[in-house]
């Protein structure tokens, strides 16, 4: 299979390897960056445009066995989002991001970019990802009911991002000021528009309801702000592990959550996308760095 690929799809700025437990992965290295995705998951595990410090985040704890998540980079968490409510043994996130996607295709784009696209099934949905590495981190996963489904069918999907803070404690998320959210740290409640920009200094766990805004995470010590733009996604999901949580994940790292943020572009709960046989769906996060675009003083 590796041998494979490389013959197939090997171009001077891709290539194809193994870790000791099997799992295969792309490297990616172009003018405009560098980055790894694991045909696993169509997980994109790193992302560095140039010039810039690795935009990702990825736990040394993490696992990278067949079948187990990875934890950090971008998880793609499909067919269920979290807990699968009807079946508590199911595992959390949905199927999506512990099984093996297809490589269909390497192309390289303007720009120095380099798209890569992979895909899979998962009963009765067929699934396509496109990850386009360049100065910019693209992904689209496109989910498409087979006409010939019996009846339509919904699901809950989520391209659940990992980025890499300087500290937890001095960053700040801006967009979502005026977007109530569901608190998941205080029992799912719904909370009111805060107005102001999201800090975090606790357990942090929201997934914000109905919003098409994009997020800008300002990290005055990197001196940099990420913007996380998006299509076809109506929740964002913000969370921080803190100190507690941190330590009850065996593959996380208990000093590890000052270092990590997840702000994840996702359709959740109401927002769930129902489709009719033969129609398709397509949730993109449009990742970008630059420089600290807002005032570098926390308390707007
Ligand atoms: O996206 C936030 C969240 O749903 C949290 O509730 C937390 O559990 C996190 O995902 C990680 O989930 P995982 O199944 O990867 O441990």
């Amino acid at each position: 299979m590796l041998n494979e690929l490389n013959q197939r799809f090997s171009i001077p700025c891709l290539t194809f390897g193994q870790n000791r437990d099997g799992l295969i992965f792309a490297k990616i290295q172009t003018a405009a960056g560098t980055g790894e995705l694991f045909l696993q998951g169509a997980h994109v595990t790193a992302w560095s445009p140039v010039d810039h410090e690795p935009v990702l985040w990825l736990s040394q704890m993490s696992n990278f066995e067949k079948g187990k998540p990875i934890r950090g980079g971008v998880p793609i968490c499909f067919p269920w989002f979290g807990p699968n409510e009807q079946d508590a043994t199911l595992p959390a996130h949905g199927f999506a991001r512990s099984q093996e996607w297809q490589f269909v295709n390497a192309q390289e784009k303007e720009g120095d970019a380099i798209e890569l696209h992979l895909e899979t099934a998962i009963d009765p949905f067929l699934l396509s990802f496109r990850v386009e590495f360049g100065a910019a981190l693209k992904m689209t996963l496109k989910t498409q009911l087979p006409v010939d489904a019996k009846s339509a069918h919904s699901f809950e999907d989520a391209l659940h991002t990992y980025f890499s803070v300087s500290n937890v404690r001095t960053i700040s998320i801006h967009g979502l000021e005026s977007t109530s959210f569901l608190d998941k740290v205080d029992h799912a409640k719904l909370k009111s528009a805060t107005n102001v920009p999201i800090l975090i200094d606790s357990e942090t766990d929201r997934v914000y309801l109905n919003t098409l805004s994009d997020c800008i995470l300002n990290d005055v010590q990197k001196k940099r702000a990420i913007r996380v733009a998006k299509l076809g996604s109506a929740s964002t999901v913000v969370w921080n592990p803190w100190i507690d949580k941190s330590k009850r994940m065996a593959d996380f790292g208990a000093d590890e959550w000052p270092d990590m943020v997840c702000i994840e572009t996702a359709n959740i709960g109401d927002s769930r996308i129902q489709l009719a046989p033969g129609e398709s769906h397509s949730t993109t996060a449009v990742i970008s760095v630059g420089p600290l675009s807002l005032s570098s003083n926390r308390d707007l």
